[in-house]
């Protein structure tokens, strides 16, 4: 239990002085705030982490909730004894969902801010309050835990991971985020840190859909979608002991394939029926130039036919999947939201 004022950074809370209990009013609003902030920690077999995580997480924050994904260790009964609200999934159904559960549940306790972080140790407790202050304040909606601000940090990230994060920061559309305290505005540097604090507008806005790693980044875009401001503040992660179930590979493909289905349900027209298109038409040609061929000297050009009939075959495939999704996305276009 954490006393009222301990870590409490002072200056977020400004104005009105009205004192109850020795404290102002905004300094009761502020403790009350941090009573109802939430600390979620998605964990996929990390019995060897979960109990130190969830007490120092209480150190800063009381209420921790684990959602356990289908674990098959120890995790979910080391993180009820170490003393988290746990939340099982019957089986393991990847870290999207793990962070949909969490969402959904801060929702339903009407938490006032919710902060994630992962459950193997990699991201220091004791910057929780650091991030929390930037939305329990109101100023932002999201606060990240950037590895990529400050240079010590970045190189405590192993190069190939650099490399991945960089490439999926790109390709991710994400609106502009304020890069540090008193930073520019810019685009997100660490689209793929899992150390967030989200205000209770962004919980009560964003639904996470994507099931697995790509989830990251699918929040960052639902969030330029609904205009959530985002700040990012310097964090440190560590790379020590087993941090991570996936290779960087797969990791990367994985949250790539997450951004391509992105943009293919909102623009499966343009995504399908644009190449498709311009296959079918190349087919098209080459199937026209081989017909010249055979009508000059008699002989098929076994090649050219095979390579143009695939190309126009494919290329009205791809239409007709763009099509219908399209019809099947404006359907149910609800559910793409
Ligand atoms: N990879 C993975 N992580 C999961 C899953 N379910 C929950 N998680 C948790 O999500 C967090 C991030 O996963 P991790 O493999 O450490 O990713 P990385 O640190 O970004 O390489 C950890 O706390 C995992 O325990 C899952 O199905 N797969
Ligand atoms: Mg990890």
């Amino acid at each position: 239990m954490r006393s009222p004022g301990g870590n409490v950074s002072p200056g977020t809370w400004t104005g009105d002085d009205l004192a109850v209990n020795g404290l102002s009013a905004l300094e009761r609003k502020r403790v009350d705030n941090l009573e109802e902030a939430m600390v979620g920690v998605p964990a996929y077999n990390e019995e060897d982490t979960i109990a130190s995580v969830v007490m120092k997480v209480q150190d800063h924050v009381d209420n921790v909730v684990v959602v356990d994904d289908g674990s098959n260790d120890d995790t979910a009964r080391l993180a009820e004894k170490a003393g988290a609200h746990v939340i099982e999934h019957e089986r393991n159904m990847g870290k999207g969902e793990a962070m949909k559960t969490l969402f959904q549940y801060a929702r339903q306790k009407d938490a006032s801010a919710l902060v994630t972080l992962d459950g193997d140790g990699q991201h220091p407790e004791h910057e929780i309050t650091n991030l929390l202050d930037n939305v329990l304040s109101e100023e932002h909606d999201i606060a990240i835990g950037s590895r990529f601000l400050e240079e010590d940090h970045k190189n405590q990230v192993p190069a190939y991971r650099r490399l991945g994060n960089w490439m999926l920061s790109v390709v991710t559309p994400t609106g502009k985020a304020k890069n540090g305290e008193n930073g520019e505005r810019g685009s997100v540097k660490d689209t793929q840190s899992g150390f967030r604090a989200y205000s209770s507008e962004a919980i009560r806005k964003i639904t996470p859909n994507e099931k697995s790693l790509g989830v990251d980044s699918e929040i960052l875009i639902q969030a330029r979608k609904y205009n959530l401001d985002i700040v990012e503040m310097p964090a440190t992660v560590s790379y020590d002991g087993k941090t991570s179930h996936e290779g960087p590979i797969r990791h990367t493909l994985s949250v790539m394939g997450s951004i391509v289905r992105y943009i293919e349900t909102r623009h499966s027209l343009l995504t399908f029926g644009l190449p498709g298109l311009i296959a079918f038409f190349l087919g098209l040609i080459i199937g026209v130039r081989a017909l010249t061929w055979w009508n000059r000297t008699g002989v098929w050009p076994v090649g050219h036919v095979l390579i143009g009939g695939l190309l126009v075959i494919g290329g009205m495939a791809m239409g007709i999947t763009g099509l219908i999704l399209h019809a099947i996305i404006n359907a149910h276009r609800r559910d793409y939201r």
